[in-house]
């Protein structure tokens, strides 16, 4: 993740790494990336992400660039939920952490929520990568009227953690509607 401060840092943007998480990038590398992906899962139809996080399976369909809203830059991503068991759709990263260190976390979004919400939140993991607890989260308004919004939450690195996750979803998983996220970034913050 990129650690400089934030007047240092380029807008951030989104990708999908192999392992299911998303990282922070530039604008470039991100449509890249994406479009990586979407051939990838085109050539592989079949192919179901699992997610140990609460059993839920990470829906990849309901993830895509959408050239027609930007907060920054040409585009952004837009996140489609539909009710679905056990399904969720989100971008997030894990990373490492030292106990002690206060993160930001902040993402600019539009809503278009029927049902459930849209929420940003940190998860901690211990060091053998066991699930700990969800911690500090917020969320955001289920209609914001083609306007884009700010979300942020602070979060604290507890003594038993060594890696958090920072994501944006739509939740539950009835959770119906649309979201578009942009310039989504974590960071240590400067009170450290
Ligand atoms: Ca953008």
């Amino acid at each position: 993740m990129d650690t400089r401060p934030e007047k240092e840092r380029p807008h951030a943007h989104v990708i999908w790494g192999m392992h299911g998480g998303y990282f922070l990038t530039n604008h470039e590398q991100m449509v890249e990336s994406l479009r990586r992906m979407e051939r990838f899962l085109g050539e592989h139809p079949g192919l179901v992400y699992n997610m140990e996080l609460e059993a839920y399976t990470l829906d990849r369909s309901g993830v895509a660039l959408d050239f027609s809203r930007a907060h920054s830059g040409k585009s952004s991503v837009r996140l489609t939920k539909t009710p679905a068991t056990k399904r969720t759709v989100a971008l997030r990263q894990r990373f490492d952490v030292t106990p002690g260190t206060w993160y930001r976390a902040s993402v600019r979004y539009q809503a278009a929520v029927k049902q459930g919400g849209f929420h940003i939140i940190f998860t901690a993991f211990d060091q053998d990568g066991r699930w700990l607890r969800h911690q500090d989260g917020a969320r955001g308004v289920n209609s914001t009227a083609d306007k884009w919004r700010e979300l942020s939450v602070d979060t604290q690195v507890k003594e038993d953690t060594a890696e958090l996750m920072i994501e944006c979803l739509l939740y539950d998983d009835q959770a119906e509607g649309v979201a578009w996220v942009d310039d989504f970034t974590c960071a240590p913050l400067e009170k450290n």
